[in-house]
């Protein structure tokens, strides 16, 4: 039996879609974040090592890191689904977007998020003013502009296919979820980019991308 470790708020969530867009049976084992650190609790550190979310076991197999999960699943239960044919340009952009969405994409998204909460954090009064001084110039001459240029490229390359590997719905759509989500809470993505935005209504009308959400229950992502 394939066992999602799913951490409240987190990437695990997509895995939980790809499951159910493969009709798979699954078990959820649940794990809080600490409300004030976010982090994962030290349980998860017995499942995997860094103790970080999606980890996977299945029977006596642990997966770990989004990519490599849903490589595995798409591989070992897909029988052809949600991956295009080997040897095509469509496989090659799969194989582009699957790294991509964790490799590129989430980097300047996570700095966000960390620049934010420094700037926000608590510390002494007269620390404030410069913690806030650096971290607002970091946002402003790195991390928005690089943001900014993902989005910009993504929302071009979305103007090429339907979906981000070609013309057909695929698991590079479901990795590529995640910053995509984030990038509306914590990175400006908005209507000013709308085939982003389109993205975003149409993998969340999917009915596996529903099922999804009320087997994992809340799903809030962090800003
Ligand atoms: N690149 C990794 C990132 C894993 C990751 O950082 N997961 C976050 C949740 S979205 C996490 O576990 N955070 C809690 C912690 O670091 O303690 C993947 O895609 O699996």
């Amino acid at each position: 039996m394939i066992v999602v470790h799913h951490l409240n708020n987190s990437r695990s969530q997509r895995v939980l879609w790809l499951l159910e867009e493969l009709g798979l049976e699954y078990e959820i084992k649940r794990y809080q974040r600490n409300p004030k650190t976010m982090l994962a609790p030290a349980s998860l550190r017995e499942v995997h090592p860094l103790g970080k979310s999606p980890v996977i076991t299945d029977g006596a197999l642990t997966v770990a890191e989004s990519g490599a999960i849903v490589e595995y699943l798409v591989g070992t239960y897909g029988g052809g689904r949600l991956v295009p044919p080997p040897g095509t340009p469509e496989r090659l952009r799969y194989t582009y977007w699957l790294h991509y969405a964790e490799g590129s994409a989430m980097t300047p998204l996570l700095l966000k998020l960390v620049f934010d909460r420094i700037a926000k954090g608590p510390m002494p009064f007269f620390a404030r003013p410069v913690a806030r001084a650096i971290a607002n110039r970091a946002k402003s001459t790195f991390v928005e502009p690089q943001i900014a240029q993902h989005l910009d490229y993504l929302e071009a390359e979305l103007g090429n296919s339907t979906w981000f590997a070609g013309n057909e719905f695929t698991a590079a759509d479901i990795q590529m979820s995640f910053p995509l989500e984030a990038a509306t809470v914590r990175g400006g993505l908005n209507k000013s980019r709308p085939k982003l935005m389109d993205f975003l209504e149409r993998i969340h009308a999917r009915p596996a991308y529903g099922r999804a959400l009320e087997r994992g229950g809340k799903y809030e992502l962090l800003r």
